[in-house]
């Protein structure tokens, strides 16, 4: 075995050395665990199902959470879409309504179905199981954080049952308009978002330190950083961003609710208002901003870094190939990371900033592309010569790749400010942050319930239907999305409830009817996706263990699907990256991550 290739000497007991010339291992490892940990086996139902410590549990209640919520959202965006469409026909959405539904969509989707996915649960099933650990290092904690997180969503639904409904502020809440009368939902409904966002980060907080200390702290023998899948990689990261940018939107909430409730003028500049002095000033409307996009831009990233990640993971597993510039790309997902903290005033440009500061946040902005690219020469380069299995996770990581371009295209548009400045607020904006934030981590977000529902359930998800979800959403979000970047061009502005009969804008009209039609069919087709994960939880098709053939620890648990504890007696031990497919010299088409070099003494394996 030649020097640039891996002779790690660890081996576990299990060690079949019946296997060609193979010596046996000088010494016997064992297992990094101490014997007597406590896992907290549920006692009953309820502590299995419902108040279940166990990350796997926790992760499908998020999920299952989030996306009933997000259900939510959904509807809310066919009411605005065709309200839009057929402006006259449809009298039930009054303006006030309708920025209701801008505002609750805008959130839902962000924070309450996308944030919680990716890192509630997806984070929560999969980190543990990915890095070789038992659970979440404070089962406990990570509980509590899932019920705050239900709590947060209640509070939120709760909005819509109180006098003057819920907030009309736009997803953006900019004060002082947010607390003002003549906003809808200015009395209750702006207090109970910023009550539930608060819950939400209270929750949030809980779970996150929880990820990142069982990264940190409960790897397996052999799973060094660099050994991690991709997929962790993103959650981790994007976890530290969320602790570090959560705290600002934290603290813009409890004020915000001072200044609604107690009268304080933070966010409240001097008011006049029918001739008349409000008791309000002092205060910095502009403050909130950079409060806001303080965490509001790196949440672009909360949900984009998870993405990135299982998305690389996806393509590695479907095209039997290795991931291009493994090294690289965990480079990339952290320094895009760190960037994210420094370029939050690109979304102030017409906020009447000093040009300066205008001209160094479009500096850092763009400067994120250079490794944003890198990523997706690095995907476009791991299919290359790939042996490429149109699986439907392959499809939606296809689907991810190229309408992420396309947003981020748009996004190098807008980071220029003088381009901004007359885009601002049209609906070139609404087609490039649903293109980069809203399609693109979907994509992933369904690849990734394809790929990963088997091991769940043991099930797999019906393939016929999959195809159909997937073809209508990847072409539906083109409808959708395409036409709106005209719509910006001619000056159509974003969040407005009626184009009225301005004679420029008539040339939008028939547009504005296909866009409808075309939300309304892809709307339909996530209600038939919906259906597939509920019918195949109990008729899908049997899934043999590990149907895709992967080497990521959570496919090689005893168990299939994992159990509590996830790796019975003895944890497994690591001895390569998650990517040794098709390597040369091996007759096996793939090596797990657990598989010792004496059980392949012929493959010639990278050392990482
Ligand atoms: C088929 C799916 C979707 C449709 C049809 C849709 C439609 C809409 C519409 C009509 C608006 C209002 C635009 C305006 O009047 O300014 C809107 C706003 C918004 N949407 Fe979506 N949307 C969808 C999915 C998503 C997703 C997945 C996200 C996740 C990031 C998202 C995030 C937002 C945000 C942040 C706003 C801005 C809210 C505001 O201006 O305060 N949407 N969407
Ligand atoms: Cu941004």
């Amino acid at each position: 075995m030649s020097e640039e290739y891996t002779n790690n000497k660890i081996e576990t007991k299990a060690v079949d050395s019946s296997s060609g010339s193979y010596a046996p291992p000088i010494e016997k490892v064992p297992a990094k665990e101490a014997p007597e940990q406590e896992l907290y086996h549920a006692k009953s139902f309820w502590t299995k199902w419902v108040f279940s410590q166990d990350a796997k549990v926790i992760g499908v209640q998020y999920g299952l959470t989030a996306t009933a919520i997000g259900l939510i959202g959904l509807v809310l965006s066919w009411g605005m879409r065709l309200q839009l469409g057929f402006p006259e026909t449809f009298s039930f959405l009054g303006p006030a309504t309708y920025y209701q539904s801008v505002t609750m969509h805008g959130m839902i989707m962000v924070i309450y179905l996308l944030t919680a996915l990716f890192l509630g649960g997806f984070g929560n099933y999969l980190i543990p199981l990915m890095v070789g650990a038992r659970d979440m290092v404070f089962p406990y904690v990570n509980m509590v954080s899932y019920w705050m997180f239900l709590v947060a969503v209640l509070v939120f639904i709760s909005s819509f049952f109180v006098p003057g409904g819920p907030t009309g502020a736009g997803w953006t809440l900019y004060p002082p308009q947010a607390i003002l009368p003549g906003t809808p939902g200015s009395e209750y409904g702006i207090v109970l978002m910023l009550i539930s966002l608060s819950l939400f980060v209270i929750g949030f907080t809980m779970g996150g330190l929880n990820y990142v200390i069982t990264v940190l702290q409960a790897r397996t023998r052999g799973m060094t950083l660099m050994r991690m899948p991709l997929t962790v990689w993103g959650i981790f990261t994007a976890t530290v961003l969320a602790l570090l940018a959560f705290p600002a939107l934290l603290v813009a909430c409890i004020m915000m609710t001072l200044d609604s409730l107690l009268g304080t003028s933070f966010f409240m500049p001097d008011i006049f208002t029918m001739g008349e002095k409000l008791k309000t000033g002092g205060g910095s409307p502009i403050l909130f901003q950079h409060l806001f996009w303080f965490f509001g831009h790196p949440e672009v990233y909360i949900v984009a870094l998870p993405a990135f990640g299982i998305v690389s993971d996806l393509i590695s597993v479907h095209a039997r190939k290795n991931i291009f510039g493994c090294r690289m790309m965990v480079w990339a997902i952290v320094i895009i990371g760190a960037l994210s903290f420094v370029v939050w005033a690109h979304h102030m440009y017409v906020s009447g900033m000093n040009p300066y500061f205008g001209f160094f946040f479009a500096t850092t902005t763009l400067i994120i592309a250079v490794p944003t690219a890198i990523k997706v020469y690095n995907w476009v380069l791991t299919l290359w010569r790939g042996n490429i299995h149109l699986t439907i996770p392959m499809l939606f990581a296809l689907g991810f790749i190229v309408t992420f371009v396309n947003g981020g295209i748009t996004g190098l548009f807008l980071g220029n400010v003088i381009i901004d400045i007359p885009l601002s607020d049209t609906y070139f904006v609404v087609a490039h942050f649903h293109m980069v934030m809203g399609i693109a981590p979907l994509m992933v977000v369904f690849g990734a319930i394809y790929h990963w529902y088997p091991l769940i359930t043991g099930r797999h998800l019906n393939q016929t239907l999959g195809k159909i979800h997937f073809w209508v959403t990847f072409v539906g979000a083109y409808a959708i999305y395409f036409p709106m970047h005209y719509l910006g061009f001619i000056g159509v502005p974003r969040r407005y409830f009626e184009m009225y009969d301005s004679p420029y804008m008539t040339s939008g009209v028939g547009l504005n009817q296909f866009i409808t039609v075309a939300a309304l069919i892809v709307g339909f087709t996530q209600i038939l996706f919906l259906y597939n994960i509920f019918t195949s939880w109990y008729k899908g098709e049997k899934s043999e263990r590990n149907p895709w053939k992967a080497n990521s620890l959570e496919w090689h648990t005893p168990d299939y699907p994992p159990t509590h504890g996830n790796f019975g007696k003895e944890l497994p031990v690591v001895y390569r990256w998650p990517y040794d497919f098709s390597v040369p010299g091996s007759d096996k088409e793939y090596i797990p991550q657990n598989v010792p070099p004496s059980q392949v003494p012929t493959a010639k394996v990278e050392i990482t």
